[in-house]
């Protein structure tokens, strides 16, 4: 061969390498086209052992001409790759863009659990009243839970019967009274708040469940009376349950109230008259309440001669079922939509 030769077998290849090339329609056939002649036995790489076989002063010249055409085709190749790259994104793009004129799609319709939605109701009647939210800790300690309530060491509802215990010394709360003994032990009064939230006993039939809600007050200041009591509590069942709603104290017991009542609504379903909701009483009894015992004063460092208080609680799950007719507490719980969707 001489160079005359070798310089247009040289331009064949050189040719044929960069249209295949430019034809590449993916990296790989890119790859495989270069590799074809640049390769180790690619056809131009085999030019370069011919070099050897020319003349001497041929072999430069030879040598210089098929270094550029190996250039050449290495630039094809890269100018190639970048190219697919671009029509890739370019692909891309065209895909994943989106119709903006679409119209939107319109969202499941939602609203508040029941019990959420009440909480949130009482929670605005006895703020409008001057009352703050205050929250605690769901795990209690005994001395929160109890102790610090004037509960007795042995009353009935310290037992495991009735109670969640986590520990010894821990259980699930079983009321939110332990919000009020931790407001009261870090804030001097005038104290008013109400304590929403979970809390928990070892119950389970058609009115009982062992999680429920629970919303309770406490006002503490120098010389608060039952008639500051009455009064809150009836605006409370004015807002809650109407204008018209009539109210009633019955004397009754808890271990950190002293006096205690029972706080009876006019019947909802039957207005007084005697009815099954009502038992025949014409009353629905809705929440307890009371004058702070002075021991549970004591307890959390205020003096009983100088504060006196007022507290109250009640479920709220049950002023639920008597808003809205409900018949087991279990719905609540169940997450069941046929139930959900009523609302
Ligand atoms: C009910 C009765 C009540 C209280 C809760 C309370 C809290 C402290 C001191 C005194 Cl720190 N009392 N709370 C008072 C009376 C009744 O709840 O039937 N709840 C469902």
């Amino acid at each position: 061969m001489d160079i005359d030769a070798f310089q247009s077998k040289l331009n064949e290849l050189q040719s044929e390498a960069t249209r295949r090339i430019r034809q590449a329609e993916s990296k790989d056939e890119a790859i495989k086209a270069k590799n074809a002649y640049l390769g180790r036995d690619g056809d131009i790489q085999e030019m370069m052992s011919i070099i050897g076989e020319l003349p001497d002063e041929d072999k430069p010249t030879a040598g210089r001409i098929a270094n550029e055409a190996k250039e050449t085709v290495k630039s094809a190749y890269e100018a190639r790759l970048e190219e697919l790259e671009q029509l890739q994104l370019e692909r891309q793009l065209d895909e994943e863009s989106v119709d903006v004129t679409l119209p939107a799609r319109t969202p499941p319709a939602r609203s508040p659990h029941p019990i959420a939605e009440v909480e949130s109701e009482l929670i605005d009647v006895f703020t409008a009243m001057g009352f703050e939210v205050a929250e605690g800790p769901e795990i209690e300690t005994d001395f929160f839970n109890f102790e610090a309530l004037n509960f007795p060491e042995d009353h009935p509802a310290r037992d495991m019967q009735d109670t969640f215990k986590t520990t010894d010394d821990h259980l699930l709360r079983t009321h939110t009274s332990p919000v009020q003994i931790r407001t009261m032990q870090a804030y001097q009064p005038p104290i008013r708040i109400i304590s929403p939230g979970r809390v928990y006993r070892c119950d389970d039939d058609l009115t009982h469940s062992p999680v429920f809600h629970q919303i309770e007050g406490l006002l503490i200041d120098a010389d608060v009376t039952m008639a500051q009591l009455k009064g809150t509590l009836r605006h409370f069942a004015e807002e809650t349950f109407g204008d018209e709603t009539s109210m009633r104290f019955r004397p009754s017991f808890f271990p950190f109230t002293e006096p205690s009542a029972e706080v009876d609504i006019g019947c909802l379903f039957c207005d007084g008259e005697g009815c099954q909701v009502c038992g025949d009483t014409g009353w629905l009894e809705i929440l307890g309440a009371g004058m702070v015992d002075p021991n549970v004063l004591e307890t959390v460092g205020l003096d009983p001669d100088t504060y006196t208080g007022f507290a109250f609680g009640m479920g709220i799950e049950r002023i639920v079922m008597l808003k809205r007719g409900i018949d087991a507490i279990r719905h609540f719980f169940e997450n069941d939509l046929r139930f959900l969707r009523q609302f």
